[in-house]
């Protein structure tokens, strides 16, 4: 029979921090594919590229990863609530492993600043949801507060048990290629999951897994760049609303993480995110939702400024599928509305307006 993957507790369950107690509450998370991504190697000039396509997870997200541990171990210390604050795919996450362990939701979202995909997500795995008059910044503070003093349990990425889940994406990587790339790139909104790869390939390096760390390199969008102006951004902007974040939370582990891999942090251009973005889907036929094509868009940049990849392997992990947000396919380059042609049923018709004829 063939084996069927498990979810990230079980595969991983000697590396993560459980116990035969813990209740284990999973959607068979994890074990996603890593995609070759030819036309991207040939567009940086790298030896080879691929994709850690994170939108194969249940609910289209890496959150998946870190929300499988947030949630058993909240089910494990008696919880009957979580909350989080979201950009969308967060709160997605949290409301299907909830609805499995038979818990509530609670989720806190910008008002009018998430997508339409991860809003009925939200919605349709009955989380209790608050639009909040803010920004995401605005609603982790709520969020923070909110389980400080009552009785629900926070599932961000500040609970150390989400990073710990996400970290087995790292594990992932290592075995599938059967060493650690040079450089591992990804979009950063908290900076989770930047410091959650950090840790899994620090622990394969410790292990003599692999023998050097890839370097980290994490790409946020220009009018949301906390990393690259050195220190927050109160009014965070861009169209990639997953990355829109001005005070990321794990500011620390990801400074420690660029510094010991010998990382960098870049921004870009919501242009040269939907320019890459659009570029997956045609080219390497990964359909990401905009603000994952910020690793690949942020490569991209670097190569265009003079950057020479020539020999390197590198991971570009996509962190959401573009089903959550598929306006931005729907668009041409110059933002005009897609609409398929009609025509009639007539073969000869059809062939000619084809082209094949
Ligand atoms: C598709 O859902 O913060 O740097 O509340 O949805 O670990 O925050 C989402 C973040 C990248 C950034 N790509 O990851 C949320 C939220 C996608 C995302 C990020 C997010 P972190």
């Amino acid at each position: 029979m063939a084996h069927q993957w498990r979810g990230v507790i079980r595969e991983y369950f000697d590396r993560l921090d459980v116990t035969s107690d813990t209740p284990i509450i999973t959607l068979g998370e994890g074990g996603t594919p890593l995609v070759p991504a030819q036309a991207l190697a040939n567009l940086l000039g790298a030896e080879a590229v691929w994709l850690k396509f994170e939108g194969m997870n249940p609910t289209g997200s890496f959150k998946d990863r870190g929300m499988t541990m947030a949630v058993s171990k909240a089910v494990g210390h008696g919880a009957k609530a979580v909350i989080c604050a979201s950009t969308g795919n967060t709160s997605a996450s949290a409301a299907a492993y909830a609805a499995q362990a038979g818990i509530k939701s609670v989720v806190l979202i910008p008002e009018g600043k998430i997508s339409l995909g991860k809003l009925s997500q939200a919605v349709a795995h009955k989380a209790e949801i608050l639009q909040v008059q803010g920004n995401f910044d605005d609603c982790l503070i709520l969020a923070r507060d909110l389980a400080e003093n009552y009785a629900v349990h926070l599932v961000n990425s500040v609970n150390p048990d989400r990073i710990e889940g996400q970290k087995t994406g790292a594990f992932e990587v290592v075995e599938a290629l059967g060493f650690a790339p040079d450089i591992h790139a990804l979009p950063v909104g908290n900076a989770g999951n930047y410091s959650a790869y950090f840790k899994g390939y620090s622990e394969d390096r410790a292990a003599g897994t692999i023998k050097h760390l890839p370097q980290m390199w994490g790409f946020q969008a220009e009018g949301s760049a906390p990393f690259t102006v050195g220190h927050p951004v109160a009014n965070p902007e861009t169209i990639a609303t997953a990355i829109r974040i001005g005070n990321p939370a794990s500011w620390d582990l990801a400074l420690n993480a660029r510094e010991v891999s010998g990382g960098r942090f870049g921004a870009v251009s919501d242009a040269d995110i939907l320019w890459m973005h659009r570029f997956l889907s045609q080219e390497v036929g990964v359909f990401v939702e905009p603000s994952s094509a910020t690793g690949a868009a942020g490569l991209y940049k670097s190569q265009r400024q003079g950057e020479k990849f020539a020999g390197k392997k590198i991971v570009v992990t996509v962190t959401g599928h573009g089903l959550k947000d598929p306006m931005w396919a729907l668009k041409d380059v110059n933002g005009n509305d897609i609409q398929p042609q009609s025509v009639s049923k007539n073969a000869a018709e059809v062939a000619e307006r084809l082209g094949l004829a």
